[in-house]
């Protein structure tokens, strides 16, 4: 199944033009589209065979000409070829499948992470370096991004057709998605599942820049503070600073280097500390107690909003080795501008 790259070519530029076929944009675009093709060609190919011997043999044997049918009693090779070909068919298109998925569901280890937040009806982007942006997401090209992802509330559906890009938003827990951009532009993002009155409008524009485009885009629009920064408030504002001090004599573990380590459980288990079991760490300590410690740490279930979660991740993720927590609000605000606690969720 052979297709000459200009007759390639030449085929996407006409879907493309047409606008019945989104445009290629992302890395991974040329390879879901050649899957699609290929599924797209064998139906095609199956439904004229199939259509040509209905209506051939329905008139090549029609009654006038042969009023008794011969019947045939069998045949091993006619079997083992409808048979042997529709298996190697779906094989092919099986494994090929399969390669796509793991390339789509495992993001390069020097992927840049940026948080996305679904809401009835707005998507909200959080860059770590404190970039905010509503219905809008600022990427660069040639450089892989992951998004993390969580809803507020219902289910949504974060799509960018032109990236082949589509993960479900669920409440309560971290989905990921990844993408590398090829082509500076504008492209859409939808909500692809039904979400409430204004789910026709919780749409948005994912502008691609060239790298230094978007180094420019990155320092004319932070917000002054990293997430990590709001979350180091937040930590302290919450107490989280009165056992988690990082000294040898604090009631919590010392949160240095926890990301990304193995964490030995006390019921026996471990588990690999990434966003997600931080995110759960806070809001349900009691599902998973670290080995030699006392299950005293509160729940902070409907007390921290997902932005607020968000950078309290990023905080922890950012202690690489000892850290010294701020111990007073009083003292951390003084030389900052904020009046009021970010992240938590106001009643
Ligand atoms: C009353 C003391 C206490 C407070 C307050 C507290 N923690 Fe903990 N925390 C603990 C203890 C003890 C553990 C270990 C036992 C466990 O897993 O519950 C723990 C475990 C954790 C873990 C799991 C990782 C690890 O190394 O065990 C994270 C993440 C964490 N806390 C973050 C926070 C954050 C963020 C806050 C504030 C919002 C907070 N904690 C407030 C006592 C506390
Ligand atoms: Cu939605």
């Amino acid at each position: 199944m052979h297709i000459s790259p200009v007759l390639w070519q030449f085929l996407v530029k006409w879907l493309n033009s047409s606008a019945l076929f989104p445009r290629e944009a992302s890395t991974i675009a040329p390879y879901a589209d050649a899957l699609y093709f290929f599924l797209l060609t064998i139906t095609v190919v199956g439904l004229i065979l199939v259509a040509v011997l209905v209506f051939g043999f329905a008139i090549r044997y029609r009654k006038e000409r042969n009023p008794v049918a011969t019947q045939v009693e069998g045949s091993t090779l006619l079997e083992a070829t409808w048979t042997i070909i529709p298996l190697a068919l779906f094989m092919v298109a099986w494994i090929w499948g399969a390669l796509l998925y793991f390339r789509i569901y495992n993001p390069p280890t020097n992927a840049m992470n940026i948080y996305v937040v679904g809401k009835q009806w707005m998507w909200k982007a959080e860059h770590p370096g404190g970039q905010h942006e509503i219905n809008a997401l600022h990427v660069p090209t040639g450089r892989p991004v992951q998004l993390t992802m969580i809803s507020q509330d219902v289910f949504h559906s974060f799509s960018i057709p032109d990236f082949r890009v589509k993960r479900e938003v669920i409440p309560g827990r971290y989905t990921t998605v990844w993408f590398e951009a090829t082509t500076p532009g504008t492209y859409h993002i939808f909500c692809t599942q039904y979400c409430g009155t204004n789910h026709s409008v919780m749409i948005g524009d994912v502008t691609v820049l060239n790298p230094e485009d978007y180094q420019k885009w990155t320092q004319g629009s932070t917000s002054g503070t990293s997430l990590s920064q709001n979350g180091e408030r937040l930590f302290a504002s919450m107490g989280c600073n009165s056992c988690h001090s990082g000294s040898a004599a604090a009631r919590g573990p010392n949160l240095a280097g926890v990301y990304g380590s193995k964490l030995q459980l006390s019921n026996g288990s471990s588990v690999q500390v990434n966003e997600a079991y931080l995110r759960d760490a806070i809001l349900n300590p009691s599902q998973h107690i670290t080995a030699g410690y006392a299950p005293i740490m509160p729940t902070y279930q409907g007390q921290i909003s997902e932005d607020g979660l968000i950078d309290l991740v990023e905080y922890i993720k950012s202690l690489k080795s000892n850290y010294r927590v701020q111990q007073t609000l009083t003292t951390s605000q003084s030389n900052q501008a904020a009046p009021t606690t970010p992240g938590t969720v106001n009643p």
